[in-house]
């Protein structure tokens, strides 16, 4: 753990002088009461995604389902390779505060977690599809080193080998080898970042601090794992930074692009190309503005730069980034400013965005403002989930189901077979009735979302040809393409209709070592990761 320099200490010092107090622990209960009378709906959801088609509005901007009653804020949210989702809130104020969901009965069941407040934590899926939730909460800034493990078929907890550092808001990422890098997050303070990464082995059950490696990044660093093995830092929940690149094996932090530009939301929506749209902000901060802009960067190039590409329509902050079975990217949620208490800046309307044309086109409202702490993530009958904001603000103890343009444009494709496991770089077999219609086979791993950020999602169109019923696929080449895990098989026909997905775990017939080098890092002298003057 360190201070941050000086300069930024100071800077944040004057922001927290002005900022609302107790973020974290404002109860707002009068305005739980009156959202349960404003909600509307069943306290289930139905798995059916055509049954409420109304007519040829759907096909262009898709259509939500909802608000449903949910009994807990959905601050966390992971997709399990069970199919049900992991759903965490602040557990001061739910006890045990974490339930699993069943996105095909919409029923809720218990798994309680009382030996820390997960709130707030860092969560990633480790090969095996076990959950690893890292840090949490015990104050405002103040973080706990705990390591909780979820098992998604007893559906139990346990305790893991507890960082160096407590952490509260940091990401976890996964690497090639299924090991697991965390940063940032809070120690004690909110200056005191936990600059060390650390590196967890799932086989030894073992961490492993990299002080050579320390950089304070802002909370919650948007991390994404390279096809080149490298882990880019492209933005953060609270701060726009210079785009750094983390080189595990030269043992170097290496810088990318000196450029701040703001992101609220980032994803990779192909292998090494990034998107974030919209404005950074940690909550805490005197409200702000959002903006609408987008950029974009190809990190597959030799000299990578961000460039900007067409706006949202609408300004956003605490929005978050879906990656879709079609390779679109679906933007929800968010907010005009930053006031968390100011329902009025909420943007209702969502957009999806085209790789393609690299524009964005706005598409169905939603009914519940989807503000700070609320969640957002893709279902394996390709509907999204969007639920929670709140515990600093208006609770919102509800749900929203979206169901993109894409399922209302005919007849899904089926897959009637795939294996439940692939290793890399090899042929493997899936059989449809419609192997002849397919134009894509697209490959997501199971999302893990909190904090406007999803740590886990990735998306990979896989190489295929088609004889007959069967359709003959490349499995991905490599972890640093698809972390070892699990993943969603989609078939998507040429119309851009997604099958349901088949769960895939991929995985090393012997995993590769992964070194990390010794070296000093180097960021670079002249780089200023706050854009502050040193
Ligand atoms: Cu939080």
């Amino acid at each position: 753990m360190c201070w941050r320099r000086l300069t930024w200490c100071l800077v944040l010092i004057g922001l927290m002088a002005a900022a609302p107090a107790a973020a974290h622990e404002r109860k707002p209960n009068a305005e739980q009461r009156a959202a349960k009378r404003a909600h509307v709906g069943e306290s289930r959801t139905r798995a059916g995604v055509a049954d409420a088609v109304s007519v040829s509005d759907s096909a262009s901007i898709g259509q939500w389902s909802g608000p449903f009653e949910w009994p807990l804020v959905a601050i966390h949210a992971t997709l399990l390779r069970t199919g049900h989702v992991l759903v965490m809130d602040d557990h001061t104020e739910v006890p045990a505060g974490a339930k699993v969901w069943d996105p095909v009965t919409g029923v809720f069941s218990e798994v309680p977690m009382t030996s820390s407040d997960l709130y707030c934590s860092g969560h990633s899926a480790l090969p095996d599809g076990r959950i690893l939730v890292t840090g949490g909460h015990t104050h405002i800034y103040v973080g706990i080193p705990d390591v909780t493990i979820f098992d998604p078929d007893t559906r139990t907890w346990s305790l893991g080998p507890p960082m160096q550092y407590g952490r509260w808001y940091p990401t976890n990422t996964t690497l090639r080898d299924g090991r697991v890098l965390v940063l940032s997050g809070s120690v004690d303070c909110a200056m005191c970042i936990a600059d060390v990464p650390e590196l967890y082995d799932p086989v030894t059950r073992a961490w492993t601090s990299m002080p050579a490696l320390r950089l304070a990044l802002p909370l919650y660093p948007h991390m994404f794992l390279l096809p080149d093995g490298r882990v880019l830092a492209a933005s953060t929940q609270e701060d726009p930074i210079p785009t750094l690149a983390l080189d595990l094996e030269a043992g170097a932090w290496r810088l990318v692009d000196l450029a701040v530009r703001d992101g609220g939301s980032s994803a990779m929506y192909r292998p090494g190309k990034i998107i974030k749209s919209g404005t950074a902000r940690n909550p805490d901060y005197p409200p702000g503005p959002a903006v609408a802009t987008t950029y974009v960067l190809d990190m597959t190039q030799p000299s990578p730069a961000w460039r900007e590409t067409a706006p949202m329509a609408f300004p956003r902050t605490q929005h978050n980034l879906t990656l879709l079975p079609d390779g679109n990217v679906l933007a929800s949620g968010g907010s005009r400013n930053s006031d968390v208490f100011d329902l009025g800046g909420s943007v209702y309307e969502a957009e999806l965005w085209s790789p393609d044309t690299e524009t964005w086109t706005t598409v169905a409202r939603t009914l519940r403002p989807r503000l700070y702490h609320s969640t957002a993530l893709l279902l394996p009958d390709g509907r999204v989930l969007t639920a929670g904001g709140g515990r600093f603000g208006f609770n919102e103890l509800n749900a929203e189901v979206y169901s993109p343009p894409y399922l209302f444009k005919g007849t899904r494709p089926i897959i009637t077979a795939a294996p439940a496991a692939v290793h890399f770089n090899r042929a493997f077999t899936v059989t449809s009735p419609d192997a002849s219609d397919i134009g894509m086979v697209s490959l997501l791993r199971l999302g893990s979302v909190t904090h406007a950020f999803n740590m886990e999602q990735r998306f990979l169109s896989l190489g295929f040809s088609a004889a007959g019923r069967a359709l003959t696929i490349h499995s991905p080449v490599d972890g640093n393409s698809a972390p070892p895990g699990h993943y969603m098989l989609f078939l998507v026909d040429r119309r851009g209709v997604p099958s349901l997905a088949a769960f895939v775990e991929v995985s090393a017939e012997a995993p590769p070592p992964l070194t990390v080098g010794a070296t000093a890092p180097s960021v670079g002298a002249s780089v200023d990761l706050y854009g502050i003057a040193p």
